[in-house]
């Protein structure tokens, strides 16, 4: 049997989409817990598979390493393309999705390395509060941005639930979180409602992300 996926991540962290895509396929899988934005000893849980000292890392059950969200849900939805989870090559949603998955950790995914830790970049208490009000008000503007360029179906590239669809919904629940979220992006807003609601990841979902209000 092959060895299991081994996904460095934590509750409500950037391995939660990983860890609902491995769900979906089925595919066996263990979590090394990593509270990365809590402590040094936690990032040091992950050093050793990721010098970034970042979550979600994934070993694949090769042995070979994989960090960036982005590229570990394309490889999981490439590797099984049987599973719909990602337009394929030819196909015309596939240029949307290649923009979209950029897009998210380019534009939103990376603020959270300065929110989590403003004094990373500031001079003072008062300017990391700056930091984190602006960097806020940034995410929401990419949201917006998106959802205005977007047409969705049932999910964002169409009738099928696949790995965009689980980062939007994921990321759309940092701050400014989804409150914001609805009220900027009401399209985006309508897809992570039915992905919440997906019946395949309600055990999953309670574990790993609970709406806690
Ligand atoms: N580019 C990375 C960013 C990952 C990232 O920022 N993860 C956060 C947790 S959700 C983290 O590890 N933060 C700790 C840190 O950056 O020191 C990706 O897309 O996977």
């Amino acid at each position: 049997m092959d060895n299991p996926y081994i996904v460095y991540g934590a509750k409500g962290g950037g391995s939660v989409p990983v860890e609902a895509t491995l769900t979906l396929l089925g595919l066996p899988y263990e979590v090394v817990e990593a509270t990365v934005w809590e402590s040094e000893a936690e990032r040091e849980k992950v050093a050793p598979v990721n010098p970034m000292r970042q979550i979600p890392a994934l070993v694949l059950p090769s042995g070979q390493v994989m960090t960036e969200s982005a590229a570990i849900l394309m490889h999981l939805a490439e590797q099984h393309p049987g599973a719909g989870l990602a337009p394929e090559v030819g196909e015309a949603r596939r240029a949307d999705y290649l923009r979209w998955m950029t897009f998210i950790p380019a534009s939103i995914y990376s603020l959270y390395w300065i929110r989590d830790d403003p004094m990373r970049l500031a001079a003072d208490a008062a300017a990391a509060e700056l930091i984190k009000a602006r960097t806020a008000e940034r995410i929401a503007e990419c949201w917006r941005i998106m959802d205005a360029q977007v047409s969705p179906g049932r999910y964002l590239l169409g009738e099928a639930l696949g790995v965009l669809d689980l980062y939007v919904a994921v990321v759309s629940r940092w701050t400014p979180r989804r409150e914001r979220f609805y009220r900027e992006a009401p399209k985006l807003a309508e897809v992570v409602r039915r992905v919440d609601a997906e019946p395949r990841l309600q055990a999953f979902w309670a574990q790993r992300f609970p709406f806690e209000d």
